[in-house]
């Protein structure tokens, strides 16, 4: 976490007057005690600056800065200090609370919005002391008018942490969440790539799916080299590609079959995998993907596709996905299917595991509320692939390519 370089952290501001309970806020986010909290007004001078890794985001950098209204000539200092701020902020967090004097919105949170959109950073108005007084409809109505999203917050206690969380996930800004290369970054320049695509009646007629073709496309891009076979090819490939490829990277139907043909010295995994890091955040999935060993028969899993095809034959959600399942827990499940948009977010909480497609043709914000929410109700989620790969038995082995020890 601390090797990501701070140019690639999502930079997020904390502002507001003194005493509003920004540094608490910190702390509550972070769960330490990075800033000193006090009822002292003017206790936080120079920015305090904490690099973290908040799920789902990513690695982001807390600035935790002086109250706006400070005074005095040191207090002008530390204000210049907070003005430099904006210039580094992605997100601004305006932090205040009704039980301030003046009330919640006051000439220094309108100065505050308003250096942010001049910037066109997107901002988060944490109404903070909710124990103490309720946000004012006035103000309320000021930041519908400015759309400007609101929380109400409790630092602290954390009372309200999660919505805090779920609505600085709806304003990251699109490009941060620009995921990470496919797969070429899994292996160093010049390796070769294994792809195997089982042609079975699912197949659709006369070409690749998505993921295949932008796995490819990420592979050549990165100036790599790949070679595509069917399941059935793999064994006679491997015997003749000198020196032997990086990678092999498997539909999840074929797995079991391409990991005993695969030897140990080749990493291996699946597309499901790669794009669960593509479309999602990978290291709660793995987490999630954990909780399977906790399912006992009637337990309740929620297996959520995105597409909304017609399930031909042994299809992977509803027939592949529920039989290893069971088997592995030795007895009947209650399972639910779920496709497209639907998505029970006000009922997960009743669900023991959420398993989720690859999500392909879906853009990564959407999975990353999806994960948000169901951590939001405690509910462990993971995808396909990663399923697949813990149900067989190679979990660690199809993490590997990612330096990542399953458990
Ligand atoms: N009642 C209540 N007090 C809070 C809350 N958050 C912070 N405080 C208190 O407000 C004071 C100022 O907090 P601090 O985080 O230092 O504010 P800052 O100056 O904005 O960084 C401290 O005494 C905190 O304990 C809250 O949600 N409710
Ligand atoms: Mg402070």
């Amino acid at each position: 976490m601390q090797t990501t370089p701070k140019g690639f952290r999502l930079h997020i501001g904390i502002f507001g007057r003194r005493n509003v309970g920004k540094s608490s806020l910190l702390n509550a986010l972070t769960r330490q005690q990075i800033s000193i909290v006090s009822e002292l007004a003017g206790t936080t001078t120079d920015p305090v600056e904490k690099p973290m890794e908040l799920l789902p985001i990513g690695p982001v950098q807390f600035i935790d800065t002086a109250g706006i209204d400070d005074e005095g000539a040191l207090g002008t200092l530390r204000i210049q200090k907070t003005n430099e701020v904006f210039d580094r902020t992605e997100i601004g967090i305006v932090v205040s609370a009704e039980a301030q004097s003046g009330g919640s919105y006051s000439v220094f949170e309108q100065q505050i919005l308003n250096e942010l959109r001049k910037r066109n950073v997107p901002s988060l108005f944490v109404f903070n002391k909710s124990d103490l007084a309720e946000p004012s409809p006035e103000t309320m109505e000021v930041l519908d008018q400015l759309s400007v999203p609101f929380v109400r917050f409790e630092a602290t206690t954390g009372q309200g942490i999660s919505e805090l969380r779920d609505a600085l996930i709806q304003i990251v800004p699109e490009d941060f969440l620009t995921p990470p290369p496919i797969v070429s970054d899994l292996v160093s320049s010049g390796g070769m790539i294994v792809l195997v695509v089982p042609v079975d009646k699912e197949a659709p007629k006369g070409r690749l799916i998505l993921p295949q073709v932008q796995t490819i496309r990420d592979i050549l891009d990165a100036h790599q080299s790949c070679v595509v076979v069917q399941d059935a090819q793999l064994n006679e490939v491997l015997t003749r590609i000198q020196p032997p490829p990086a990678l092999v990277v498997t539909d999840s139907q074929a797995f079991a079959q391409v990991a005993a043909y695969t030897p140990e010295s080749i990493m291996m995994t699946s597309f499901s995998i790669l794009f669960a890091r593509q479309k999602g955040d990978l290291p709660t999935m793995i987490e999630g993907t954990q909780a399977i060993a906790k399912l006992r028969p009637g337990s309740k899993v929620l297996i959520a596709e995105s597409c909304t095809h017609h399930p031909i034959g042994e299809d992977i959600g509803t027939v592949k996905i529920p039989n290893w399942l069971q088997k592995y827990v030795g007895g009947e499940l209650a399972i639910r299917h779920v496709q497209g948009h639907d998505f029970p977010t006000n009922t997960l909480s009743e669900y023991d595991l959420v398993i989720h497609c690859g999500a392909c043709m879906w853009n990564r914000r959407e999975i990353l509320s999806r994960q948000m929410h169901c951590r939001n109700a405690n509910v462990p989620m993971t995808n396909y692939g990663l399923a697949i790969a813990y149900l067989l038995g190679i979990f660690d082995r199809a993490l590997k390519p990612f330096n990542f020890v399953g458990h």
